[in-house]
Order: structure tokens, then sequence, then C-alpha cells
């Protein structure tokens, strides 16, 4: 098989990407290890950044999201019942829209199978070679049959479990992680969310959030330790955990009910360098992780697949290399930027078992900074509702 640029991933990355290409007549081919199904059962992202819209709207795949997408010029800070609203709309003019992750990537997909372009799927053993000739080869199996690609590019959007990051050779990566030491314990609920923005908590026995995905459909996070087992959290013990780490108020007006997804995701802050290595290019989580608390994951994959959109772009109708060549220091000056502020969130926002006496001070400090100044809302502000690509 032969295509122009092969995606390793079917996730919003690859999907995006593989959008974007075709909108400048790029032909690609997706190879996703996953079912299509498995794929869009998926529960995960729920804020989307401007950049993100905007990228959403120029592929073409706007409509639905700005049809049911929920527009927020704010957020809520609290530490026990002190409160802050950040204003999003008065501080920096911009907004978040909430529209799940498994939204964005059925709409994706939707658009995908709209245009013919091949997604193949539940690929095994990936292999990626000749990165560094006039053609990249990609071998897979399908079906337990042996098949062959080759392109002029190959993007690595494949997670942070995929197979595209380790294919750059190990001595020539250098890999950055910090392993927080809780995990967010995440149920969904059909109940009308406890409020009309997102609460994030801190409170004597730890962190929780408030989000949604539409008016009868409630994403609810607290804080647990790693060795926690989700099994061994009833419904009945979420609530009354989450009920006692948000304001008082907003605990009175909960509406409570049988949860239809829980799980427990890890936290961690990881980037690896470079993210490109001759015609192979990371996107997304193939390239970095970080902790959801700073709603940063699949916003700063849209920056990445940006900056390899217009480059790629660019190549095929100037012939100019100029883009490709910058688009690792280009993606990691963001991804670092947006590393900080989910490490700054989660540092601020949560209870750490080593923390003493003095660092939750100092916690109760930085927010009671935030409170008495306006410049450093809007830093908040600014990072929250996404920095400039
Ligand atoms: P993805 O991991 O979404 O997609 C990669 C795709 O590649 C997958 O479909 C996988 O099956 C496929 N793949 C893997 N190996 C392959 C191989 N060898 N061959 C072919 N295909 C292969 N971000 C937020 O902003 N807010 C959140 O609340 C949030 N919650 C999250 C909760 C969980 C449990 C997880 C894991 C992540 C969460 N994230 C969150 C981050 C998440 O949204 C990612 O940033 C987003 O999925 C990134 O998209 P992709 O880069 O496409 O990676
Ligand atoms: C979510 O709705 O899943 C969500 C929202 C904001 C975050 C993390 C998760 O920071």
């Amino acid at each position: 098989m032969r295509t122009q640029v092969c995606i390793i991933g079917g996730g919003p990355s690859g999907l995006l990407l593989g959008q974007l290409l075709h909108t400048v007549g790029v032909d690609t081919i997706v190879l996703e290890r996953q079912s299509k199904d498995h794929v869009l059962s998926r529960i995960r992202a729920g804020v989307l950044e401007r950049g993100f819209q905007n990228l959403m709207i120029q592929a073409g795949v706007g409509d639905r999201m700005i049809a049911e997408g929920i527009i927020h010029d704010g957020t809520l800070l609290s530490n026990g019942d002190e409160k802050l609203r950040i204003d999003f709309k008065a501080l920096t003019g911009s907004h978040v829209m909430v529209y799940g992750q498994t939204e964005v990537t059925h709409d994706l997909y939707a658009a995908r199978d709209n245009i013919g372009a091949p997604t193949l799927h539940q690929v095994e053993h990936v292999e990626i070679d000749n990165l560094d000739q006039p053609q990249a080869t990609v071998r897979f199996q399908q079906n337990g049959e042996q098949h062959e690609i080759t392109c002029d590019y190959v993007a690595g959007c494949d997670g942070f479990h995929g197979v595209s990051r380790t294919t750059i050779p190990v001595e020539k990566r250098r890999e950055f992680e910090k392993v927080y030491p809780f995990g967010w314990l995440g149920i969904l609920s059909e109940t009308p969310p406890v409020d009309h923005e997102l609460i994030y908590a801190n409170s004597e026995r730890g962190f929780a959030l408030a989000s949604m995905r539409n008016p009868n459909l409630s994403r609810y996070y607290i804080q647990c330790p790693l060795s926690d087992d989700v099994k061994d959290w009833s419904d009945d013990a979420f609530w009354s955990e989450f009920k006692s780490r948000i304001p008082s108020d907003a605990a009175e007006r909960l509406v409570t009910g049988p949860s239809i997804e829980k799980s427990i995701a890890p936290l961690r802050s990881f980037v690896c360098e470079p993210m490109s290595w001759g015609r192979l290019f990371l996107c997304g989580d193939a390239a970095h992780i970080v902790p959801p608390t700073g709603a940063k994951g699949l916003n700063t994959a849209a920056s990445d697949i940006h900056y390899l959109f217009e480059a790629l772009a660019e190549k095929y109708s100037e012939r100019s290399d100029a883009g490709l060549n910058a688009y690792c220091e280009k993606a990691l000056a963001r991804v670092w930027k947006t590393q900080r502020f989910s490490w700054w969130m989660t540092n601020l926002l949560h209870h750490f078992p080593d923390q003493t006496s003095f660092d939750r001070r100092v916690q109760s400090a930085e927010f009671a900074f935030l409170q008495s100044n306006e410049d450093a809302q809007r830093a908040l502000a600014t990072n929250y509702v996404g920095l400039p690509y």
C-alpha cells in the first residue's frame, strides 16, 4: 500500500490530523490497534480550548460541537468554603467549551467515514522503518495477514503506550517524568451538574472536580490514593466523599444518582524529546502526558496537530521543509508551558501524602494571593483558555 502520510493511532490526534490533511488534498491511512467501538467508548477529556474548537471548524467537523458544546466564561476554584471565580471572559476576552472527547472522536470518525479515507482497525505488530530514506515503511498485521505501507511521512499519534515514541533510538531520546502520589477516581452520572461551570475544589480531605458533559450528564472526580481499587468505591461512598470536598452550598444542592461509569486514572507529567525522528513526527499523548487538572491533555495534542498540519501543508504545496524542520522546537515550546501550568494547578489543589503543615499554609497563601490579585487570576485564565499556537 502507498500513501502520503501514514497516521499511527485513531484517537483524536490521528483523526484530526487526517481530517485537516484531507482539506488540502493530502491522502492518509490511519492504523488503529483497537476496534472502532472500543475507541468510541472511551470517556476522557471534557474541556476544549478555543484553539481546539478552531481546528475542528477548520477541519470541517465543528457543526455538532458548535450546536451542542457548552460555552464556559469562567470556572470556580474553592478552598474549603472559600470560593474564587476566575472570569475568563473579563480577564482574557476568551472562553472554553465543554464538549466531551468522546463526542469529538465520534464527529471525527463520522467525517473520515464520509470522505471514505481508509482507517484500518485492530492492527497488530506495527513496525516503523526507513525513516532516514526517501520513503518510510510501516509494516503491520491485520487478521493475521502481514501488510506494508510506503509513505512520505509517519505521524505517531498512538498515545502513551504506542510504538511510535520507542521507534526513536533510546540513546537519542530524553524522557522527563513526574509521577504523582495519587490518582483521580472519576464517575459519570445521568444527573444535572451541580453548577453551571466547573468547580475545582481543594479541601482538608483533598481535591475534587465537578465537571459535566451536558445538562443531564455530570462528570465528577475525587483525588484518591493510588492503592485504591475502583471496586472498593460504592456510589454512596463516592457521593459522601465528593460532598465533603466541594463548597457546602454546592454539596447541599448536589443531585446524586447511579454511576454509569466509574474508573481510577493515575496522574503523571511526561515529555519525550525530540518529538520527531527523520520522517516520524510524534503528536499528543505519544509525546507527552499531563495530569488532567488543567484540562491540557487533549488541548496540547491539538497544538501539536496544528504545527504538524501547517508544516505538511507547506511541504506539499511549496516543497519547503522549513515547517517540518521547526516542528520539534515549536511544539515543545508550547508543550512545556502546558506542562508547567498543569503541574502548578495540581500542586495548588491536591493533598500530597508527604505534605507538611508549612506546605498546606503555602497552598492556602497561593489561593489567597489569587483571590487578591487580578494579575494572578489573569495568568491562570490565560493558561486555562489556551496559550496561543
Ligand atoms: P489517545 O491515547 O487518545 O489515542 C491513541 C490511539 O492510538 C488509541 O486509539 C490507541 O488505541 C491507538 N494505538 C496505541 N498503540 C497503537 C499501535 N501500536 N498501533 C496502532 N494504534 C495504536 N485530557 C484532558 O484534557 N482532560 C481529561 O479529563 C482527561 N482525562 C483522561 C482520562 C484518561 C483515563 C486518560 C488515559 C487520558 C485522559 N486525558 C484527559 C488525556 C486524553 O484526553 C489525551 O490527551 C487524549 O486522548 C490524547 O489524544 P491522542 O494523542 O489521540 O492519544
Ligand atoms: C472532564 O470534564 O473530564 C474534565 C474537565 C476539566 C479537567 C479535567 C477533566 O481539568
